[in-house]
């Protein structure tokens, strides 16, 4: 199949908090390279975002804020929108799915297939909460986990003890908000029958799309593998697109069933509004010429390869996408990056401490791209690729090529001489890395690619080391000037090489090397500055990052650490519940026991040990010492002197860090895992027994 244009999306953020280098890394710097490397081979090629603005995450953040939802999208859409275009992601169009041609498009689209008969109606019984008159998601229920009993655990999972759940599984369950009890009360919905599209999916996946990535085509076989069941696309909730039936209300369009549909109308948006420049929407979305591109992260998979596909194959008039390439996650500092514990390098705060330096981000984002597997973001790495690769081999090539040319010719391009071997065996290594990163754009391998990208500039720094023109000079300036014409073609290569991958610095170089907007065909060519072309003004194009910068980043999220674990820590407090009573004892075990009560004469930690204080008790008889492992809970064990504790007198004595223990002293593990020694409520006789 020959194609005559590409349209690329990339999924559309939830509109319920700011974008960060996860959702870069993974969807939206690949997309962008791959559009950017289309247009500079002159393809037809539309690419289209935006925001999604319904479902229930941007109704729990508007609750969390106190705002109403329609303040939050349009809040986070700003912001996302202009984070974006400030990381130069080039999107023909960034609308949103709250838009008026969105709504009317979803509905229509909703209504086309109901009247054609593709929904079957189900009647249910889901989770309502009495009070609020509310149907719950999974997400907006807790409950106690059947597993590891843990309290507070989630509709969809339980966080302690990571097991999957469903919101019928859990023990008492109620409104995550309110702390409402819940009841089961019945409620239809539309549903997508999967089911029917079971052997029509297999067959276009697993049979024609082999070539997909092994991650994506993976998942596919597992979904498929497994038996697809009908899906509800209708939700009882009151923030979305109304469902255009009579006698729905109440009820809209599952987020997931309008979403996806956003691509569509986005691009009406656009071709409606520029028809001239963009053509009819139907001839991107309708034309069998037409190739679809999916961008996504691996959580979407299943939506846009099996639910969209399917909502467009019931639909019958649409193409369906070509590839999906799909990354994993990308991990920050080896935790999982998440917004709700500010675990992430936002990309509005990465511009305040970093502003220009968009380009060193997505570099490092690229070179680290987790294209088949998770990747771990560090700022360590992303220090050490700026300094030891943008700054030493691209800028330092490209810096040094300029300002020899200043110094001997003023700037303008030498002569180009006859080609040494070397210079012929340079010139070839450059073609087989241009070749392999064509290749490589192909196959949406964009992280080889950009290394392929940077092995020119390599090959460019290593011809100059070489090649010594600063002592050349000395002796001979038409070898000299042969040796800067090379070495400038290769930089004018390493502008158009870099473009997709480093936009905001390829536009820098175009300048410093005055030269207009070339296109891919020019790559591979070395004769793209004429002799004695007039350079632009040089300045560097990379810096160097030092360790304080680094180090202030590393602070910061050290910090959010320790917030993140003091709130943990609250909330096991906040949920802590006594453990349950042990098996029955009897009055005979118990008489075993001999506990007593003594004053506490001296009280001082043991040395070298963390955890053992070591007392001196007035038992009535003498003195006794007994280590107690309490050393974490008592950082002044002197406040202990002079009380009347109780301990166990008959404990059999042993010995620890050269010390005899005589006894255990009595104490009560609090909710935070603290010891608290006990102590009597009047003062009593030391020896006395405790019965
Ligand atoms: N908003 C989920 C996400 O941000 C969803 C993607 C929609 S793509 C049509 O991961
Ligand atoms: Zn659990």
């Amino acid at each position: 199949m020959t194609f005559k244009r590409t349209l690329v999306t990339s999924a559309l953020p939830y509109a319920n908090g700011p974008v960060h280098i996860g959702h870069l890394a993974g969807v939206y710097v690949p997309a962008d390279i791959y559009v950017r490397y289309l247009r500079m081979k002159g393809e037809s090629v539309l690419f289209v975002g935006g925001s999604d603005e319904h479902g229930v995450p941007v109704t729990i953040r508007a609750r969390k804020e106190g705002i109403t939802t329609q303040q939050v999208v349009d809040r986070y859409h700003e912001l996302i929108k202009r984070s974006f275009a400030e990381f130069g992601i080039s999107f023909d169009v960034y609308s949103r799915t709250t838009s008026d041609i969105h709504h009317k498009f979803a509905s229509d689209y909703f209504r086309t297939l109901y009247d054609n008969g593709k929904f079957i109606e189900q009647t249910t019984e889901q989770f309502y909460d009495p009070e609020t008159g509310h149907f719950l998601t999974d997400r907006n229920i807790r409950g106690e986990c059947p597993h590891c009993h843990a309290q507070g655990a989630y509709g969809d999972q339980c966080e302690k003890c990571g097991s999957t759940l469903s919101p019928e599984e859990l023990i008492n369950p109620y409104n995550a908000e309110t702390g409402n009890a819940l009841v089961k009360k019945p409620t239809s919905h539309w549903y997508l029958p999967l089911d029917q599209y079971q052997s029509w999916l297999e067959n276009w996946i697993l049979e024609n799309h082999k070539e997909w990535r092994p991650n994506v085509y993976g998942q596919c076989k597992s979904w498929l593998d497994g038996g697809l069941k009908p899906r509800a696309v209708t939700r009882d909730l009151d923030w979305g697109i109304p469902v255009p039936v009579e006698g729905a209300d109440g009820k809209v369009l599952y987020v997931w069933f309008d979403a996806p549909i956003g691509y569509i109308s986005n691009t009406k948006e656009l071709c409606d509004a520029h028809p001239e420049k963009y053509g009819q929407w139907e001839t991107w979305w309708k034309d069998p010429q037409t190739r679809l591109i999916h961008f996504i992260g691996k959580d979407n998979i299943v939506f846009h390869c099996i639910v969209f596909p399917s909502m467009l194959k019931a639909e019958g008039s649409y193409i369906l996408p070509d590839n999906v390439p799909s990354n994993e996650f990308l991990n920050l500092e080896g935790d999982k990056i998440s917004t709700s514990r500010n675990w992430a390098v936002w990309l509005n705060e990465y511009l305040e401490d970093f502003p220009g330096k968009q380009d060193v981000l997505r570099y490092v984002l690229t070179a680290n791209a987790p294209e088949t597997k998770d990747n771990d973001f560090t700022w360590a790495d992303f220090q050490a690729r700026n300094n030891n690769e943008l700054v030493a081999i691209y800028g330092n090539f490209i810096n040094r090529a300029l300002v020899l040319t200043n110094k001997y010719f003023n700037g303008q391009v030498p002569a180009a001489g006859e080609l040494t071997d070397y210079d012929k065996s340079t010139l070839d290594e450059m073609q087989h890395s241009i070749a392999e990163m064509i290749r490589l754009l192909d196959a949406f391998r964009f992280r080889d690619a950009q290394k392929e990208a940077m092995n020119l500039a390599r090959i460019g720094n290593k011809y100059l080391a070489d090649m010594e023109p600063w002592k050349m000079a000395k002796t001979d300036m038409t070898r000299t000037g042969a040796i800067l014409n090379m070495s400038l073609q290769i930089a004018a290569n390493l502008e158009i090489a870099f473009r997709a991958f480093l936009p905001f610095s390829s536009e820098k170089l175009r300048g410093m090397l005055n030269l207009p907007e070339l296109t891919i065909e020019h790559l591979g060519h070395f004769n793209l500055l004429e002799d004695g072309h007039q350079l632009g003004e040089v300045s560097l194009l990379f810096e160097k990052i030092e360790d304080e910068t680094i180090q202030h980043q590393l602070d910061r999220l050290a910090r959010i650490k320790a917030e993140n674990e003091q709130k943990a820590k609250q909330e096991e407090l906040a949920n802590w519940k006594p453990a349950a009573i042990k098996e029955a004892t009897s009055i005979d075990d118990f008489d075993k026991m001999d506990i007593r009560v003594a004053t506490v004469l001296d009280c001082q930690p043991v040395k070298k040990s963390e955890r053992l204080l070591q007392f001196r008790l007035d038992d009535g008889m003498g003195e006794r010492t007994i280590l107690s492992g309490i050393a974490q809970s008592y950082p002044d064990p002197s406040v202990l002197i002079g009380k009347q504790i109780l301990f166990i007198a008959n404990f059999p004595s042993r010995k620890m860090m050269g010390i005899e223990s005589q006894g255990m002293i009595l104490s009560a593990v609090d909710a935070d895992g603290k010891l608290v020694v006990t102590t009597v409520s009047r003062e009593v006789k030391n020896g006395c027994q405790v019965g």
